[in-house]
């Protein structure tokens, strides 16, 4: 069902530090920058690597307001590792399928995500405590 980890979400209160910080540490590049009022977030995706199944990044999130899933995230737990975004071929397709499973969906459809994704999100309390998101990319016209 999995193609590829797409990205890496981390919690941050301030974006622009966190984006410098992963620039000028491990050399990643900004490929992306979204504010996405529906998930509360002002994001940026920073390419690490081409494979097989497809690109993966790091996904920097910074929230619009305290009340936010990653407000609230943030003041509970702290900066950290939020959620794991995977790759997959068709999101409706995989939700159903992980439904069938007994694995409550946060999200029945798909959302807008980032750079023209479509995303939904899995609940954290049935994967293991790991916030879950499937991540569908947009077909490359080539
Ligand atoms: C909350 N919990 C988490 C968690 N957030 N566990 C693991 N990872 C997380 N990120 C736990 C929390 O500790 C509580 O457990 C329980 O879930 C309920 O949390 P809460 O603080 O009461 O908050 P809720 O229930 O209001 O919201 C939690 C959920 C919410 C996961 C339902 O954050 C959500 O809907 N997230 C999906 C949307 C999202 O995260 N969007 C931002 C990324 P205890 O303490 O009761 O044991 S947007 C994005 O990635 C985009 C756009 C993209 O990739 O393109
Ligand atoms: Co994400």
């Amino acid at each position: 069902m999995f193609l590829r980890i797409d990205h890496v979400g981390i919690a941050c209160h301030d974006l622009e530090e966190k984006i410098a910080f992963y620039e000028s540490t491990f050399g990643l590049t900004v490929v992306s920058r979204e504010v996405n009022e529906e998930q509360g977030v002002k994001e940026a995706m920073l390419h690490v690597a081409e494979g097989e199944g497809g690109a993966s990044y790091v996904q920097l999130l910074e929230p619009l307001s305290p009340e936010t899933a990653v407000g609230k995230f943030l003041a509970k737990r702290g900066e950290g590792v939020h959620h794991i975004g995977y790759g997959v071929a068709d999101v409706t397709r995989a939700l159903q399928e992980i439904a069938g499973k007994g694995v409550r969906l946060i999200d029945s459809r798909p959302r807008h995500g980032s750079m023209g994704a479509a995303i939904a999100f899995l609940h954290p309390k049935d994967v293991g405590g790991a916030l879950t998101e499937l991540v569908e990319a947009p077909r490359r016209s080539s």
